[in-house]
């Protein structure tokens, strides 16, 4: 029997790209860039943000999914009930933003990081609004920024009020499909305004419950004029992972791996374990601490599914 070829169409459907999710429907970018409400079918695989469809157009002007194409990359987290919520799909690379104050916390960094490595998506750290550092918080910012220089992954401090650092960002993402993502408020919006070509991104605008706040409500995704697109999502107080394993939360911290083979016993966990090279690089400062610390927590949660699911 002859197998579909997944690039083949069905004569009256069309590809499109998925830039926004509402729950019920979804907008989808035609080729010719008009956008289309779509609406999906039921017990169909629900599309994500950045997620290639085929769709058919139907006679109000509106759209139906038909299919959902096949990822490169899924971004999830875990919800409270152990289940996996989509982000963002087809992602190469995920920009863990923050902002002074209070700076930013490292488990939640090193989370996405985990996230990142397991997905081999390419990770950007930044430090937005560095118009905010004065010296002092300036020189704590760096010291705090420089273990994971070390790994190392890239780390851009950025204002959009100076203009700092948004050439750096912009080259590494040229081309690619990033996503934004981190705490709410510390600038992933405007950051893409300020590197996009002005498209009304509301910013600024007051959302229905904070008095004041501009929080995203949905993810979107902006294209770049220079090429590449950005996905912006609405701001996270915490960043679950998805049932990862004991194993999967030691890939995700990829500077631990050249002291594994050192360990006294093969199934070491770096944890309480005597002949630990991973914990004497801890002590010995070739690790960060800070990471280590996060680490141990990871690996208690990983435990912890266990008995809980
Ligand atoms: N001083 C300063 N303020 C900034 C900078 N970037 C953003 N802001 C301000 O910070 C506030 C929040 O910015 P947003 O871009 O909405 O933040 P967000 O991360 O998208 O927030 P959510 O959508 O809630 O997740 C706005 O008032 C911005 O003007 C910066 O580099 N420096
Ligand atoms: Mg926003
Ligand atoms: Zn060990």
């Amino acid at each position: 029997m002859q197998k579909i070829k997944s690039t083949e169409h069905q004569p009256d459907t069309r590809p499109g790209l998925v830039i926004s999710y509402f729950g019920s429907s979804v907008a989808v970018e035609a080729e010719d860039g008009q956008v289309f409400q779509c609406h999906l079918r039921r017990n169909q695989e629900i599309p994500v943000v950045g997620d290639r469809v085929e769709w058919q157009l139907e006679a109000d002007n509106t759209g139906t999914i038909i299919r959902v194409l096949d990822r490169r990359s899924l971004l999830a987290r875990g919800d409270a009930h152990g289940k996996t919520k989509p982000i963002a799909a087809n992602v190469d690379t995920i920009v863990i933003v923050m902002a002074p104050p209070p700076i930013f916390s490292e488990y939640l960094v090193d989370r996405y990081l985990v996230a990142a490595e397991l997905l081999k998506i390419q990770p950007i750290l930044v430090l937005n609004k560095a118009d905010l550092l004065d010296d002092t918080s300036r020189q704590g910012a760096m010291e705090r920024l420089e273990p994971y220089r070390r790994i190392p992954y890239s780390v851009v401090l950025s204002s959009i009020m100076t203009a700092d650092g948004l050439q750096e960002l912009g080259g590494h993402l040229k081309g690619k499909t990033a996503v934004l993502v981190g705490p709410s408020g510390v600038g992933k919006s405007s950051i893409i305004a300020a590197l996009g070509n002005g498209e009304a991104i509301r910013i600024g605008e007051v959302s229905p419950k904070g008095a004041g706040k501009h929080t995203t409500t949905a993810t979107r995704l902006y294209h770049l004029p220079q090429g590449g697109s950005l996905i912006d999502s609405p701001g996270v107080r915490e960043f679950n992972l998805w049932q990862v394993s004991k194993k999967e939360v030691l890939q995700g911290f990829k500077e631990f791996e050249t002291f594994l083979s050192g360990c006294k016993f093969r199934d070491c966990l770096h944890v309480v374990e005597p002949g630990c090279e991973v914990q004497a690089a801890m002590m010995s400062g070739k690790i960060s601490a800070q990471r280590y610390a996060s680490y141990q927590e990871l690996i208690k949660e990983a435990d912890s599914y266990k008995n809980k699911y």
